[in-house]
């Protein structure tokens, strides 16, 4: 799963992409796209290696893109603004990161400190970098539908759907509204729209200001949620060994690390779960969508698993932590068999059989 970083220059993104994958900052480039892959902190996986003791323990990631700065001052920089937003079209998610922090040796983007308004010139770019989109594929398409192609039909659907979501955007409506059928679904899932995807921001706060009290809930809309991070810290966190960070945390006064808050908010927003592997071999967190069937489960470990299912033998891993042994969970039974269609929960540990 992809993340991408947007927010205007010198907000904070690059630290906060070394901050989430412990990488030196300055092994960053601020003109280019900087990916990293971050880690997702999971205890259940810690907790696992240290019973099973495998050859490999693989935690979760979530890929991480670090945009340059948009400047949307001059018509110069919002074309270049454009440009990169086009480039983003496949992520899964977009954070906005603005700057709540004041530091003079800081160039001010807009000679001003205001996170809220800077959050909502972000999301109103988002939305006419889609409403751009979505005109130029009107003007193409109102040429093509009155040739006898093969496409004709569809494209006339499109068509219909592509104004009524240009109306709904320029008054401001729930782009939702536009969307009629199934097929209308299957369309928009092919425009790729920015404004339709999961959305968190994150304010950075001064070192003075860390707790984060500042009012900005909201402020996206009711579905976008908002974290207050103090990035430097968290950057510096990051740098030292595990022993030393949580007293510096506590000195500090934050109760968990950017990276766990981080990766709840997108796991929330993108409606993942994880399920658990366990074995010599390797231990191992698989994130999947919620409301995902043990077969298609199957079916990310290893296509050879979906292919040959025969069932899923399934406990939760607070059971075993707190029975200590699958050999008191067999006889607690809390061990269970599972067919293709049994929904995975998040903390199941699965183990698939298969036959191929
Ligand atoms: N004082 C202070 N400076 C920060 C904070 N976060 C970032 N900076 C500084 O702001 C500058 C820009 O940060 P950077 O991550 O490169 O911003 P980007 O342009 O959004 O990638 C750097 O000099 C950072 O050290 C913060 O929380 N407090
Ligand atoms: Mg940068």
């Amino acid at each position: 799963m992809k993340v991408a970083l947007i927010g205007p220059t010198q907000s904070g993104k690059s630290t906060l992409l070394a901050a989430l994958t412990g990488r030196p900052v300055d092994h960053l480039m601020p003109a280019a796209i900087n990916e990293g892959i971050v880690s997702v902190p999971d205890e259940r996986i810690d907790w696992l290696a240290g019973q099973y003791k495998p050859k490999k323990v693989t935690y979760a990631t979530i890929d991480c893109l670090d945009l340059p700065g948009l400047d949307l001052q001059t018509e110069h920089g919002r074309a270049a603004a454009r440009r990169l937003i086009s480039q983003i079209r496949s992520v899964d998610m977009i954070v906005l990161v603005v700057r709540a922090f004041e530091d003079a040796s800081v160039a001010m983007y807009r000679g001003r400190i205001d996170p809220r308004t800077d959050l909502v010139e972000l999301r109103t770019e988002l939305l006419f970098s889609d409403l751009e989109l979505v005109s130029n594929r009107i003007e193409r398409l109102s040429k093509q539908v009155h040739k006898p192609t093969p496409t004709q039909a569809q494209d006339k659907q499109e068509l219909a759907l592509l104004q009524r979501l240009q109306q709904a955007i320029e008054a401001d409506m729930p782009i939702s509204s536009a969307i009629q059928s199934e097929a209308d679904k299957r369309i928009m899932k092919t425009l790729s729209l920015l404004s339709l995807k999961p959305m968190a921001a994150v304010v950075n706060l001064g070192e003075g200001q860390v707790g984060g009290d500042l009012d900005l809930a909201g402020v996206c809309g009711p579905e976008v949620p908002v974290l207050q991070l103090c990035i430097k810290l968290e950057y510096e966190l990051s740098q030292l060994d595990p022993a030393s960070r949580s007293e510096f945390l506590e000195a500090l006064g934050i109760d968990s690390p950017a990276i766990n808050k981080f990766v709840k908010t997108c796991y929330q927003s993108l409606g993942l779960i994880s399920f658990l592997t366990v074995g010599h071999e390797e231990v191992r967190a698989w994130p999947i969508p919620k409301g995902t069937v043990a077969l298609d489960a199957a079916g990310r470990v290893h296509s050879d698993m979906k292919r040959g299912f025969i069932r899923a033998e399934v406990f939760r891993f607070e059971d075993l932590k707190a029975l200590g042994s699958e050999k008191e969970l067999r006889a607690a039974g809390r061990f269970r068999v599972e067919g293709k269609d049994y929904v995975i929960q998040d903390g199941d540990v699965v183990h698939f059989r298969f036959n191929v």
